[in-house]
C-alpha cells in the first residue's frame, strides 16, 4: 500500500531521473514527507526559505544558471499562491520550473478547513501540466514535456502525515536529463534566408539564452546590417560587432526606420525593450518585421513572420549588402559623441551614475532590475566592455522578485553585480535569506535611489504614479549583515568594495530631468 512518504519519494525520484538537482524548500507540516526525505537521503543541493515567492523566483535564477529544471516545494493554502508571479515570469521567459505543493486529502476541497485552499488550478495558464496526485492516482512522469512553461505537481497527504518509517538509504535510477534545445527545421532555414534575400533589414536584438550568445556573435559579425544590440542580449560592446553597433538609442532607430535606410527589421531573442518595439503595432505598423525568438512571443498585437529556433537564423547563410547605412552610422556616431559629452556635462544624473557603475563592472557579471536600469544601461553603459554574463527578467517585466532572481543568477566565477531601482528593491527585502546558502559571496548590490518610480515621471508627469519616499538603505544592508556604501557621484565611486556588499546611489534629480531634456532636444532638431 502507498503511504505519504512513499508517495513523496515518488515524485523525489522522478525530479532526480529528470535532471534536477536543486530543490527550494519551504518547509510547513503538510508537505513533512518531502522535507523528512530531503534531510540528507537525496543527493539534491537543498535550499530552505522561510517565504515563497523568493524562493520562486530564486529558482527562476537557479534555471537560468544552471540550465535545468529547478524544483520548489511548498506546504498547502496561500503558500502555493505565492509561486504564481514567478510561474508567470517563468512562462514568458520558458524557464522551467517545478512547483510542487502539498495538499490536504482531495476530499476537503471547498470546505473552508485550516490552509485548505483549491490548490489545482490556481496557477491557470502559467503551467504547461499539472499532477494531481494521492493515494489513488500516483502516476507522475516528467518525460514528455516540451519545458517551455512550468509545471505544478499538487501532492495530497493523508492524516497522519508521517504514515511510514523514514527510509535511512535509498538506491536511485540513472538520470534522464532534460534538453532545452529547440528542434531545428531546414524549412525555418529557408524561410528566414529568403527574408534577407528581398530585404535590408535592422536588427534588433534582445535577451538571449547565454549559450546561444557566441554562435550569435559570429552570426552577426558577418550579416552587415545595423545592430541595436539590447543589454540582455549579452552583445552590446562586443569587440567584433562594434562596427555596425547602434549606440544613439531608439531615436536612431527611428530614423532609420522613418528614412528607410533599411526597410524592415529582423528581432532576435526575446521580446525588445526598446520603446521603439511598440511602435511597430501603429506608426511603424507597415515595416515588414521577421521575429526569431526562443519561444513564441512576439511582444506584438499583430501577425509577424515568427520562428522559434535561434539555431535555424544562426544556420541560414545570409549577408546584407546596404550601401545606404555608412551616412546612418555615422549620423549614430555623432549622436552618440552628443550623448558622451551629456554625461559629462551632467556627471550626477541618473545616466552618467550608470556608465560610472558600468566602469566600475568592466566584463564581470551583471543583473539590471526592469523599470529605469534595463533602460539606463542600454543608453549609457561603457560601449568598451561587453559584461561576461548579463540578465533581466524580461518575460512579464515585473519589479518584484528581482533580487532573488539575480541571487539564483549568480556564480562564483566572477564577481556579480546588480542594478535596481529603489521600490524594486523594496519589493524583496528579504531576498538576502539565502545567501549564507549560496556557492558564492561575490554579489554586489547597487541601488539607483532616485526616491520613488521615476520612470512614470516620464510618462505621466504626475506626482500620484511615483510613490516618492526618503527611505535610505543602510538600515536594511545592517539587517542581513552587508556592507553598506553610498554614492552620490561618479567620483566616490570604486571597485575597492568588500566581497559582498549593498551600494545606494543617489543621482541629482534635476540633472536627469536636463541631461534627458537635452537629449530630446538634440534629436527634436534633427530633422
Ligand atoms: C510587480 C510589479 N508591480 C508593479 C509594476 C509597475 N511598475 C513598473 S516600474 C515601477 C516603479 C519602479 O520603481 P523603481 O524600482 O524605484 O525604479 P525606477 O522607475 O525609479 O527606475 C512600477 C511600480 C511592475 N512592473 N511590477
Amino acid at each position: 500500500m502507498t503511504t505519504n512518504l512513499k508517495l513523496a519519494e515518488k515524485v523525489l525520484v522522478e525530479l532526480l531521473t529528470t535532471g534536477v538537482k536543486e530543490i527550494c524548500l519551504c518547509a510547513g507540516a503538510r508537505n513533512s514527507p518531502f522535507v523528512l526525505l530531503l534531510d540528507g537521503l537525496f543527493p539534491f543541493k537543498v535550499y530552505h526559505f522561510f517565504e515563497e515567492r523568493s524562493a520562486g523566483f530564486f529558482a527562476l535564477g537557479r534555471v537560468a544558471a544552471t540550465l535545468r529544471p529547478v524544483a520548489v516545494i511548498t506546504t498547502s493554502g496561500t503558500a502555493v499562491g505565492e509561486l504564481l508571479p514567478a510561474a508567470i515570469e517563468g512562462t514568458y521567459s520558458s524557464l522551467p520550473l517545478i512547483m510542487i505543493s502539498a495538499d490536504r486529502p482531495k476530499s476537503y476541497r471547498g470546505s473552508g478547513a485550516p490552509q485548505t485552499i483549491d490548490q489545482v488550478g490556481i496557477f491557470s495558464y502559467y503551467i504547461e501540466a499539472t499532477f494531481d496526485l494521492d493515494m489513488e492516482n500516483t502516476h507522475f512522469s516528467l518525460k514528455s514535456l516540451s519545458w517551455r512553461k512550468p509545471v505544478h505537481v499538487n501532492v495530497c497527504f493523508q492524516e497522519p502525515l508521517l504514515d511510514s518509517e523514514v527510509p535511512t538509504a535509498l538506491d536511485f535510477p540513472k538520470e534522464r536529463r532534460v534538453t532545452f534545445t529547440r528542434p531545428q527545421s531546414e524549412n525555418d532555414v529557408v524561410a528566414i534566408s529568403s527574408f534577407f534575400k528581398t530585404h535590408r533589414p535592422l536588427a534588433i536584438v534582445g535577451t538571449l539564452p547565454e549559450k546561444s550568445r557566441e554562435p550569435m556573435g559570429k552570426f552577426l559579425s558577418h550579416l552587415g546590417c545595423p545592430l541595436y544590440l539590447e543589454g540582455p542580449s549579452g552583445l552590446r560592446g562586443h569587440p567584433a560587432l562594434k562596427s555596425c553597433e547602434l549606440f544613439g538609442g531608439d531615436s536612431i532607430l527611428r530614423k532609420i526606420l522613418r528614412t528607410q535606410v533599411c526597410d524592415s527589421v529582423v528581432r532576435i531573442g526575446g521580446v525588445p525593450t526598446t520603446r521603439v518595439w511598440r511602435d511597430f503595432e501603429d506608426l511603424l505598423q507597415e515595416v515588414p518585421i521577421l521575429s526569431v525568438g526562443y519561444n513564441h512571443y512576439t511582444g506584438l498585437s499583430r501577425q509577424v513572420q515568427h520562428f522559434t529556433s535561434i539555431e535555424s537564423l544562426v544556420r541560414a547563410e545570409v549577408q546584407v549588402h546596404n550601401s545606404a547605412t555608412v551616412e546612418l552610422m555615422a549620423a549614430d556616431r555623432k549622436a552618440h559623441r552628443f550623448f558622451e559629452e551629456l554625461l559629462k556635462k551632467y556627471p550626477l544624473s541618473e545616466h552618467a551614475m550608470v556608465r560610472a557603475y558600468s566602469e566600475c563592472i568592466k566584463n564581470d557579471n551583471v543583473f539590471l532590475g526592469n523599470s529605469l536600469p534595463v533602460r539606463e544601461w542600454d543608453m549609457a553603459a561603457s560601449p568598451d566592455y561587453c559584461p561576461k554574463r548579463i540578465a533581466a527578467s524580461r518575460g512579464a517585466n515585473g519589479i518584484d522578485g528581482q533580487i532573488s532572481t539575480f541571487f539564483g543568477w549568480a556564480r562564483p566565477d566572477a564577481m556579480n553585480w546588480a542594478l535596481f531601482g529603489d521600490l524594486t528593491t523594496m519589493y524583496d527585502l528579504s531576498a538576502p535569506w539565502v545567501c549564507s546558502q549560496m556557492e558564492t559571496n561575490n554579489l554586489r548590490i547597487g541601488i539607483i535611489n532616485n526616491s520613488g518610480g521615476r520612470i512614470f515621471e516620464r510618462i505621466f508627469r504626475k506626482d500620484i504614479f511615483i510613490n516618492a519616499h526618503d527611505i535610505e538603505f543602510s538600515h536594511w544592508a545592517k539587517m542581513w549583515n552587508w556592507e553598506y556604501f553610498l554614492w552620490q557621484s561618479p567620483q566616490e565611486m570604486t571597485t575597492d568594495l568588500p566581497q559582498r556588499c549593498m551600494i545606494e546611489m543617489r543621482p541629482n534629480l534635476e540633472q536627469t530631468a536636463t541631461l534627458l531634456n537635452e537629449w530630446d532636444q538634440y534629436w527634436k532638431n534633427d530633422v
